[in-house]
C-alpha cells in the first residue's frame, strides 16, 4: 500500500521511512505550489513559442560572462588594494548574475504559482497548469548580487563600513521580503503588505545613497563618478518595484515575457553599465580611490606578498 504525503509529491511504500530530503521536497512543493516538473518548465520556456522569454535569460548569461572577462582584463594591472576590492566587488555582481540566469534558464528557479482570490491573474493557466509563471529565482539572487553593488558604490564614495553594511543588510531584507511578496498565495493583502515592507527597506538604501554617500563622495574627490553611478543606480533600482507592480505579480498589466525583459534591461543598466563605468575609472587608480599598501591590513606596516 502506498500513501501520499499531503496529497503532493511522490508516494512512499509503507515501511519506507521518510527521508529528510523527501520531506524537504514535499515542503518545497507546498510553498511553491509547483505542479510542473523542471523539465516541463524548461520545455515551456525553450520548447518554442516563448522565444521572447527565453532570450531575456540567455542574453544576460552572455553579458554577465562578458563582464566577468572584461573586469579580469581591465583590472589585470591594478596594484592598490582598495582599487582591487572595488574591482572584485564589481566582478562578484556578474558572478551572481550568471548563476542567477542559469537557474532561470534551467527551470530550477521558475514555478507556476496560483494567485490568491481577487488578484488580477487569478484563474490564469500556464502550460496547462493553474497559475502564472513566477521567476522567483530573480528575487532570491538579488539577495546576493545587490550587496556587491552597494559595497562597490560605498567604497567609491569613500564611505565607512557602518554605512556600507547598513545598506547591505537592508538590501538583503528588501530582496527576501520581495521574494515573500512574490510567493505569498494565501491573501492578496499579504502580498501587498510584503511589497510595502520591502519598499520601506528600499527607501533606507536610497536615503543613504542620495544623502550620505553623495556628500562623502564630494569630500573624497570621487563626486563626478559617483553622480553618474548614483543616477544609474537610483533611477534603475526604482524600475524594479514599478515593474513588479505592473507585472504579473502585481496588477498584471504586463505579461510575463515583457516583465522579464524589463528586469533584464534594468539588470543591464544597474549591473553591467554601472560595472564598466566604475571599472574604467578605477583602473586609472586616481588618488581619490587609492587606499595605500596597508589598506585593510590587520598588521599595518606588513605588506603581504600576494602579487
Ligand atoms: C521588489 C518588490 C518589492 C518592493 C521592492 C522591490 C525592489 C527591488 C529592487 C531590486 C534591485 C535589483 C537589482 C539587481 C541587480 O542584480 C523586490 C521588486 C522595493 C530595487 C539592482
Amino acid at each position: 500500500m502506498d500513501y501520499h504525503l499531503y496529497g503532493l509529491g511522490p508516494t512512499y511504500p509503507v515501511g519506507m521511512s521518510l527521508t529528510a530530503s523527501a520531506l524537504a521536497f514535499a515542503g518545497d512543493s507546498i510553498v511553491l505550489e509547483n505542479g510542473l516538473t523542471q523539465a516541463e518548465l524548461f520545455d515551456h520556456v525553450f520548447g518554442g513559442g516563448n522565444d521572447l522569454l527565453a532570450w531575456s535569460f540567455v542574453i544576460n548569461i552572455a553579458l554577465a560572462g562578458f563582464t566577468i572577462l572584461g573586469i579580469a582584463y581591465l583590472g589585470r594591472n591594478l596594484t592598490d588594494p582598495r582599487a582591487k576590492i572595488i574591482a572584485i566587488s564589481l566582478m562578484l555582481i556578474s558572478v551572481v548574475s550568471i548563476s542567477s540566469y542559469s537557474g532561470l534558464t534551467s527551470g530550477l528557479t521558475l514555478s507556476v504559482i496560483e494567485m490568491p482570490a481577487g488578484h488580477p491573474a487569478e484563474g490564469m493557466t500556464t502550460a496547462g497548469e493553474d497559475g502564472v509563471l513566477t521567476m522567483w529565482g530573480r528575487y532570491l539572487t538579488w539577495t546576493f548580487s545587490t550587496p556587491f553593488i552597494l559595497i562597490a558604490l560605498g567604497m567609491v564614495a569613500g564611505s565607512n563600513w557602518t554605512k556600507i553594511l547598513t545598506t547591505v543588510a537592508f538590501t538583503i531584507a528588501m530582496c527576501v521580503t520581495g521574494l515573500a511578496a512574490a510567493l505569498t498565495t494565501s491573501s492578496l493583502l499579504m502580498r501587498w503588505w510584503w511589497f510595502v515592507i520591502s519598499s520601506i527597506f528600499f527607501l533606507v538604501i536610497v536615503y543613504v545613497i542620495l544623502v550620505d554617500w553623495t556628500a562623502e563622495a564630494e569630500a573624497t574627490g570621487t563626486g563626478d563618478l559617483f553622480s553618474t553611478l548614483k543616477l544609474l543606480t537610483v533611477v534603475g533600482w526604482f524600475g524594479y518595484p514599478i515593474l513588479w507592480a505592473l507585472g504579473v505579480e502585481g496588477f498584471a498589466v504586463l505579461d510575463v515575457a515583457i516583465t522579464s525583459w524589463g528586469y533584464s534591461i534594468l539588470d543591464i543598466i544597474t549591473k553591467y553599465i554601472v560595472t564598466f563605468v566604475a571599472m574604467f575609472y578605477v583602473i586609472e587608480e586616481p588618488e581619490a580611490i587609492k587606499g595605500g599598501d596597508d589598506y585593510g591590513s590587520s598588521l599595518p606596516g606588513f605588506t603581504p606578498a600576494d602579487d
